[in-house]
């Protein structure tokens, strides 16, 4: 458990009476749980990891694994996990982990606010000194808004003198009722990188979506996302078992991410709890493999991802 004193200090500073307040979570470390008129929402320190959103006419729309423990130095399996600043492998050294440096890692708490209907915490993260090839001066904030949806906003700015080429994820774990029995909407007719298919020199193969996404096998796809003409992406899953469909909103993002390990893959990570794997898919919204982003030396980038639940 991160010292109780962490989170009481940041209950002092940073609380907000009767919207926003810090404890210590039975995973072990300190979460900020956020409450207004549209429900509740739970953001661990450790990787800026949104936990939980609750909203007030719906369940739990998120999933977080039965056996995850904060605090164990990995990510904690479910939730909203922070890829960044890399996503995927890195891209030039197989020492560094996975999906980047801050899944695992507290981020300081810098603001909350809460403004009519809405309530807002911010993380900060920054890098001290150079890391595989990310230049000391690359930072990111993350703000999480609970309004009439869920709202995370990631910007990075490189503060550097250098030229930053950025892959990141909000890796979204969206609780289902079965995952053999929902469809995800909004990828028809566009391209993707299938992650499981065998690597094919410098230039994977783009493969074609028809139809609705489903799944009946391990599926891990990085789509080109359809923006529309405000630059906004949608994503829908349809879950008939829990009667309600979740729009998963992108802005600052041109591809998606969505995974599923089912059997196999789910038996070699060992941390989905007993048949896991059945209850949650993974909506990423991302700027993954084909849509990594460079940023300038003092350039900036952002990545929004906006959730909403709909009964029905
Ligand atoms: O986002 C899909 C993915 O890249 C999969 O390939 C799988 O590795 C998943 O992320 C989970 O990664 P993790 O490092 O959290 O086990």
């Amino acid at each position: 458990m991160i010292g109780s004193t962490t989170t009481r200090a940041l209950q002092d500073e940073f609380g907000i009476s009767g919207t926003l307040a810090f404890r210590d979570h039975a995973f072990g470390g300190p979460v900020a749980e956020l409450t207004s008129v549209h429900g509740t929402v739970m953001v661990a320190v450790q990787g800026a990891q949104v936990l939980s959103y609750v909203p007030s006419d719906n369940g739990e729309v998120l999933w977080v694994s039965p056996v995850a423990r904060l605090g164990t130095g990995k990510a904690l399996r479910g939730g909203i996990p922070v890829c960044w600043p890399w996503f995927g492998p890195h891209p030039g050294d197989t020492s560094q982990p996975a999906h980047g440096l801050v899944r695992a890692s507290p981020w300081r708490v810098v603001e909350t606010a809460a403004h009519e209907d809405l309530v807002r915490v911010r993380f900060a993260w920054a890098l001290q000194e150079p890391v595989a090839g990310c230049p000391a001066g690359l930072s990111a904030q993350l703000d999480v808004t609970l309004g009439a949806d869920l709202q995370l906003d990631l910007m990075t700015v490189n503060a550097s003198s250098e030229a930053v080429e950025l892959t990141q994820a909000l890796h979204t774990y969206l609780r289902v009722g079965d995952v053999g029995g929902i469809s995800v909407n909004g990828f028809e007719g566009q391209s993707y990188l299938d992650q499981l298919a065998p690597p094919t020199g410098t230039h994977p193969a783009l493969e074609p979506q028809a139809g609705p996404t489903v799944f009946d096998r391990e599926v891990d796809r990085i789509y080109a996302t359809r923006i529309d003409a405000a630059g906004r992406s949608v994503a829908t899953l349809i879950d008939p078992a829990l009667a309600r469909r979740i729009a998963v909103s992108g802005e600052g993002s041109g591809s998606t991410v969505v995974w599923n390990p089912w059997i196999a893959k789910a038996a070699r990570l060992g941390d989905l709890g007993p048949d896991g794997y059945r209850q949650f898919v993974c909506i990423e919204t991302a700027n993954a493999a084909f849509d990594a982003r460079t940023l300038p030396a003092g350039g900036s980038h952002r990545l929004t991802a906006i959730i909403h639940a709909v009964n029905g």
